[in-house]
């Protein structure tokens, strides 16, 4: 089982004030940050970051609403990190997410759906690096 996943709040939920609150549910579910950074995506970085997507329909809306504003990135450790995670923040369509999750909580729709969580260990690894270097890591 994987010790860590990449998160990031995005844009909708961090301009809606909801970091704190989403900071705090994660943590009481019992998930150890050790990296945390404010930063915003050029369309150039949110372009690569979402590249698996660029044939999907919604992919350059997608770049656009990464792009729009701050996001807040980090790793967090936890047994089974990759899954529980996403079962904290639910489904991506806010509509479809259970109770008590994130997305159902925070989220305005299937795209501004307020967080990202990683969907495999190696991705978690890629997400990871692609945000923070060795230094800002604890
Ligand atoms: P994420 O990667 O952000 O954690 O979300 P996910 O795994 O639940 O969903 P994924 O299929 O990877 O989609 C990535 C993000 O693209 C936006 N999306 N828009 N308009 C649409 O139908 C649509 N579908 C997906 C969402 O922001 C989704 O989280
Ligand atoms: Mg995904």
């Amino acid at each position: 089982m994987g010790k860590q996943t990449f998160t990031m709040i995005k844009p909708d939920a961090f301009a809606k004030g909801y970091t704190g609150a989403i900071l705090a549910k994660i943590q009481e579910a019992g998930f150890r940050i050790v990296a945390l950074k404010l930063t915003r995506l050029t369309a150039e970085k949110a372009a690569a970051f979402y590249a698996v997507h660029r044939e999907r329909p919604f992919y350059q809306s997608l770049v656009e609403f990464m792009s729009s504003g701050p996001v807040v990135a980090a790793i967090l450790e936890k047994d089974n990190a990759v899954e529980d995670f996403r079962k904290l923040i639910g489904a991506t369509d806010p509509a479809k997410a259970e109770e008590g999750t994130i997305r159902k909580l925070y989220a305005e729709s299937v795209e501004r759906n307020a967080i990202h969580g990683s969907d495999s260990d190696e991705n978690a690894r890629i997400e990871s690096d692609f945000f923070f270097s060795a230094l800002e890591r604890v």
